[in-house]
């Protein structure tokens, strides 16, 4: 089974409604290849002026949703929220959550099995620090937050996987095409024996860090490559020639 391409632009805490305003004139103006998927990880704030104003083309997401549908906690939003707002993707376990806000894989874990349980799809990120790379702790890292994970989610249909490589996020270091192959098969196979070749099969696994229009289109020809989750880039026109890297 074919895996669609899916390109996430996360855009983390930047912009206001001017710069959001020309960012969807580029999306609305693309044009955007029609045979990936496309969806903006937008600041909580301006997730509901975003649904409204993207073309019907763009899906919308969170950039983080807290494990309980409602009560006292303080600064956090539900999946019922999105829900009630049209919102119906989040992106959860960031490397950007977990390394500054302390989340833990068990935390991420939590929030994903929540999210998916009402309704939302995620894109799930993982990834390990330059110091577990360099200590050849790769694999370890990213099979242990994958495994989080499984331990309490069966249904991976709605789960797109962001493989970020904490060293390559914002750093303009980006990791290259066989590195990153190297490590999206080898987590092909671990979901192979570990989940289902099933699940291994069919599940989308993004590339995210420093991904711009001029490395996108040799990452995106890799074939464990499914999609890209773009930070910097995705402010920027050039983030429609990383939607177009697969044609
Ligand atoms: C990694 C990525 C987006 P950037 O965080 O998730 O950001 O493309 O700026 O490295």
């Amino acid at each position: 089974m074919a895996r669609k391409f899916v390109v996430g632009g996360n855009w983390k805490m930047n912009g206001n409604k001017e710069q959001i305003g020309q960012i969807l004139n580029f999306l609305k103006e693309g044009p955007l290849n029609a045979d990936t998927e496309v969806i903006v990880g937008v600041p909580a704030v301006y997730l509901e002026h975003v649904k409204n104003n993207a073309p019907a083309n763009v899906q919308v997401a969170a950039q983080n949703c807290y494990k309980a549908d409602k009560g006292a906690f303080t600064g956090e939003i539900s999946p019922l929220m999105l829900k009630d707002i049209g919102v119906n993707w989040v992106i959860l376990g960031h490397s950007e959550r977990r390394q500054i806000f302390g989340e833990t894989d068990e935390l991420v874990a939590d929030k994903i099995a929540f999210a998916l349980q009402n309704g939302l799809k995620v894109i799930a990120c993982i990834g390990e620090t330059l110091e577990e790379r360099e200590a050849g702790q790769t694999e370890t890292v990213i099979f242990r937050q994958t495994k989080a994970i499984a331990d309490k989610i069966k249904d991976w249909s709605n789960v797109v996987i962001a493989y970020e490589p904490v060293w390559a996020i914002g750093t303009g270091k980006t990791a290259t095409p066989e590195q990153a192959q190297e490590v999206h098969k080898a987590l092909r196979g671990y979901i192979s024996s570990n989940i289902s070749p099933d699940v291994a099969n069919s599940v989308r696994i993004q590339y995210g860090g420093s991904v711009t229009g001029a490395n996108c289109k040799e990452l995106g020809s890799q074939p464990d490559i499914d999609g890209f989750l773009v930070g910097g880039a995705s402010l920027k026109p050039e983030f429609v020639n990383i939607v177009n890297a697969k044609q």
